[in-house]
């Protein structure tokens, strides 16, 4: 079993069902559990503005699916939740799944960067992923906790799920 790290963005049509829905989704995938889930952030959008806020959140999951069954399945959900991929990039989107880290493995190929090579910059990455992880390091990147200190919790809001 690999621990696996997935960040969840949505900034249309109900974001916080969206990320629900997912978060629903990754718990039943064959050969996996869903160990752990961040609390959701309300974020500023990274990029073109004009934009709706996001929401985004980071889980944790345990599964013995190699990279690219796991990523397969993870488009899926997308796919099954209204994604559009149209090539274009930085979009506003129902859903967005980022496989981030898949244990200790460092995957350089055209159908996957891991970790994905973005987490250094996100902050709606770092925080939730800083929520449910001790110590984690990231590999070629440093601690989540010093890569958080790094760049700040500006535009970021954590929700109350009551
Ligand atoms: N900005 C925020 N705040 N959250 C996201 O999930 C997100 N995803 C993206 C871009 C458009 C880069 N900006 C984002 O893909």
């Amino acid at each position: 079993m690999t621990r696996a790290y997935i960040g969840l963005g949505s900034n249309l049509n109900n974001p916080e069902t969206q990320l629900t829905t997912a978060l629903q989704a990754l718990s039943k995938l064959p050969a996996t559990s869903l160990v752990n889930t961040s609390s959701f952030y309300r974020s500023r959008p990274i990029g073109p503005q004009g934009q709706p806020m996001y929401l985004n959140a980071v889980a944790l999951i345990e599964t013995a699916l190699a990279p690219r069954a796991l990523l397969d399945m993870m488009l899926a959900i997308e796919a099954r939740q209204g994604r559009i991929r149209d090539g274009q990039r930085w979009q506003a989107r129902t859903l967005d799944l980022d496989l981030l880290l898949y244990g200790e493995e460092q995957l350089n190929e055209r159908w996957l960067v891991v970790p994905h090579p973005e987490i250094s910059r996100r902050n709606f990455v770092l925080c939730p992923l800083a929520e449910i992880t001790h110590d984690l390091h990231i590999p070629g990147m440093g601690r989540v906790k010093d890569l958080l200190e790094a760049v700040g919790t500006d535009g970021l809001e954590r929700i109350d799920r009551s």
